[in-house]
Formats: C-alpha cells, structure tokens, sequence
C-alpha cells in the first residue's frame, strides 16, 4: 500500500542561542560547512527519504530562508512535488506563532488540501543523516497515532531535550515523555544517559489535526510540540517511539551511522565544523547514496597561490569551497565559504569563515567563527586574546570561541 505523506519543517524558532549568527537571518538559514544552510540537512534526508511534498513553516527574520528555498530547493511541479516556504498567516487570530505547535495549527490548510495518511513534522536545526521512510514503517507497524524519533544523550544535557521513558517490557512505546527537564532519571543500562526526543516525529494525520486544533483552543497551554503535542499523545498511551540506532541510511560510515548534533548554541555550531573537517570525518559528506544538497552559486574553483618567497597559499585539513582565492596564506583546519580572499601573510586556524570575507596581509585568525562580508583589516589578531576580543565588541563564547557578525567593519589596528 502505498502511503501519502506530507513532511512538515518546523523553521520559525528565533535561535537566541546563536546571537550574533541569527542577528539578521532565522536560524535554519545560518549557512554550515561552506556551501550549505541548517535547513539542507533536514531538506535533504526528507527528499532522500523519497517524500517530496514539503512544506517550511518560516516566520522570524524569514528573508534570507525564504531565498534560499526559493532558489535551491524548486521543484519540478510535474508530479505535484514542491518545496513550500509558509510565512506565518494568522489564519487563526491576529499573532505569531504561539509555539511550534501553534505553527501546524495555523497552518491546518496545507493537511487539508493535502489529505496525507501520515504528517512528518521536522526541526530544522539539526545535522545528522536520516532515513524517515524507515521511521514511517515503523511507526505504521505500532498501531500508535504519534512516534518520536530518539537517540541517547549525556544526562547533564537533559535540561535541553524532551527526555523519554519508555513502557517497561514494551521498549517501543512512550510511557512518560518530559520536555527539558531540570532532573531526572537516567537509563536502567546507563545511568549517565537519557533516552533524547530528537524533535522529529510521524503522525497520523487525523490525529496531529484533532490534537493540534484541541491545543489551539487551549489559552493555558505553551503551544509547543515537546511540551505539549507529545505529552497529550503519551498521555493516552497512543506514543511510540523510534530508536535513531535502528535507522540505517545507506553509504553510512560505522563512523557517521549515528551521528546527530543539535547545533542550538556557537559551541555546538563550531564543534559540528569540526566534526566535518577531522581527518575521518564524524559526519561524512562525501557519502554519495544520502547527498546533502545545497544551492550551486556561479562561481570560479577555488584557488591556491604562491604569491612569492615565503608566501606559500596553503590550506591543510581543511574545507576550501569554490570561489576562494588563498593567496601566501595559510590555512589549517578551518572551513572557508566562497568568496572568501585570504591574503600574504595571514594565518587562518582552527576557524568557520562564511562567504566573502576577506583576511588582510599579516592577520591571525584562530578559533574564530567569522560571518559573512566581513572585511578583516591587516594585521589584525582574532581569537589570540578573549579580553581583547570582548573589549572590542565581539561575542566570546564559554569555550573561547570569538564570533564576527555579518558584515562587521573592523577598524585597523
Ligand atoms: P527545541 O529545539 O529547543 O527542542 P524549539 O525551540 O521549539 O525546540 O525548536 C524546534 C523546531 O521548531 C526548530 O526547528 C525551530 O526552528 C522550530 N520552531 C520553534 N518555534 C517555532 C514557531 N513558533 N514556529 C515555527 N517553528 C518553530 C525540540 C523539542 C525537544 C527535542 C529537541 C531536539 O521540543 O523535545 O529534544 O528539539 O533538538
């Protein structure tokens, strides 16, 4: 029997935690890896997994997201498929989102004109490989009207996922389902860890309509899926959920199988770059049966030029996109975006730099995450010293990480 599916991307969230990054666009636009956006990695496993008819509810700072889908993810409407970027529309009231949940609420339309037999709802913050047809098969066989996707997480991290008991002697179905809390439990097998809701989830369709519409109506509740959508359905013993290890996406690496980040803060956004630039990858991007898309710019191949005695342009263990010009710099494990001009002298370490951004002659840049156009002046120093960095503006993260936001004028000296 075949199944209609339609998947829904959830892509309104502010992503405070990735100030300055989200200054100017929403978070699931926050370009990664050189060449991509958040939301491609949530696109791409969608469209891989063979469901092409999807929708991006967008709403804050939605520009630079709405473009983006507009221009790397038409589709051909041959056969009905379509990417669909949905602008919050206050179909319900005169406000914003209430919360995710509130986002599929307003959106009720879509599922209407689309009748699916079952609803993937997706975040769009999140770096991993995923096969949801598998998780579509599954949910099917467990008779529940709700499955949650999961995956294993440190304890201490609780505070930031939904965490998931499941039945005892019934390992596949939610018996109690907690969003964010500040203490709990850890497994029965592992003590240090919990059972982590991945924010991905399969309904029947029917079901996500009748819940979300009684959430609507609900002034007290928070209007979130989390914290409100899944417990109703765990609560009626109608949840199940979905072991992320039981998924198996072809081309992965016993290295990358299981591997997922939600890169909600900078910490967690640069140690995702640097997943991708080890020299065996955690995340792989080279596996050719599950491609990650991203939109091709018309731009020249990138270039590495000896520009005279002791100016040598190198780039080692690195990610160099197109249109880069590495000119007697040097670059060592950094991912570099194109457009990006790296001239004499300078030295780039450890560091994401994002389109256009040009390096003087003579400047150090380390453990720094650098936005786009950006102009660095020579002989500037970047990530060498946090005070400095912080006296000058520049947001410092916990583990020492300086951010430049977008198009910053650093002064010289
Ligand atoms: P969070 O990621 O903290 O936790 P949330 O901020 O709601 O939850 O973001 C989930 C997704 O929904 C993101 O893609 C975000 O962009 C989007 N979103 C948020 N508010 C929205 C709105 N008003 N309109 C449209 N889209 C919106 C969630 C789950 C946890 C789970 C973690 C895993 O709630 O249970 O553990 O994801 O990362």
């Amino acid at each position: 029997m075949s199944k209609k599916v339609l998947a829904i991307v959830l892509a309104g969230g502010e992503g405070k935690r990735l100030m300055p990054l989200t200054l100017d666009r929403a978070k699931p636009a926050v370009p990664f890896g050189g060449i991509y956006r958040l939301i491609d990695f949530a696109l791409s496993n969608i469209v891989n997994s063979g469901f092409l008819r999807i929708v991006v509810l967008t709403q804050y700072k939605s520009h630079s997201l709405d473009k983006h889908i507009a221009q790397t993810w038409r589709m051909s409407s041959l056969l009905g498929n379509y990417v669909a970027p949905v602008p919050a529309q206050q179909r319900m009231g005169k406000h914003w989102y209430r919360g995710s949940a509130d986002a599929i609420y307003q959106s009720l339309n879509l599922i209407r004109d689309e009748k699916p037999d079952y609803v993937v709802v997706v975040g769009a913050d999140n770096i991993y490989r995923m096969d949801f047809s598998q998780m579509v098969d599954a949910h099917v066989e467990s008779g529940k009207s709700c499955t949650v996707a999961a995956i294993r997480q440190p304890i201490e991290e609780s505070d930031q996922f939904g965490v998931i008991e499941t039945v005892e002697n019934d390992p596949t179905s939610i018996a109690r389902f907690v969003e964010k809390p500040k203490e709990t439990q850890g497994l029965a097998d592992d003590p240090s860890q919990i059972l982590a809701s991945m924010g991905n989830y399969v309904f029947d369709a029917d079901a996500l309509v009748e819940a979300v519409t009684r959430d609507g109506a609900n002034d007290d509740s928070a209007h979130d899926m989390g914290g409100d959508i899944v417990p109703y359905f765990v609560e009626r013993g109608d949840a199940a959920v979905y072991d992320f290890i039981r998924n198996d996406v072809p081309g992965s690496t016993d290295r990358d199988r299981d591997y997922w980040r939600d890169v909600g803060t900078i910490d967690a956004f640069y140690e995702a770059h640097m997943d991708l630039i080890s020299i065996h990858p955690v995340f792989n991007l080279y596996n050719e049966q599950w491609p990650t898309f991203a939109g091709v710019r018309n731009v020249p191949p990138a270039k590495f030029v000896h520009a005279g005695p002791g100016r040598v342009g190198s780039a080692v263990d690195s990610i160099v996109s197109p249109g880069v010009v590495v000119s007697g710099a040097q670059v060592s494990n950094s991912v570099l975006s194109p457009g990006t001009r790296c001239h004499s002298w300078s030295h780039v370490s450890d560091s994401v730099v994002m389109d256009n951004v040009t390096v003087g002659r003579h400047s150090q840049i380390h453990r720094a995450i650098i936005d786009k156009d950006v102009v660095i002046p020579p002989r500037t120093q970047i990530g060498l010293d946090a005070e400095k960095d912080r006296a000058r503006g520049f947001v410092v993260t916990p583990s020492g990480i300086t951010v430049i936001g977008k198009g910053t004028v650093i002064t010289p000296g």
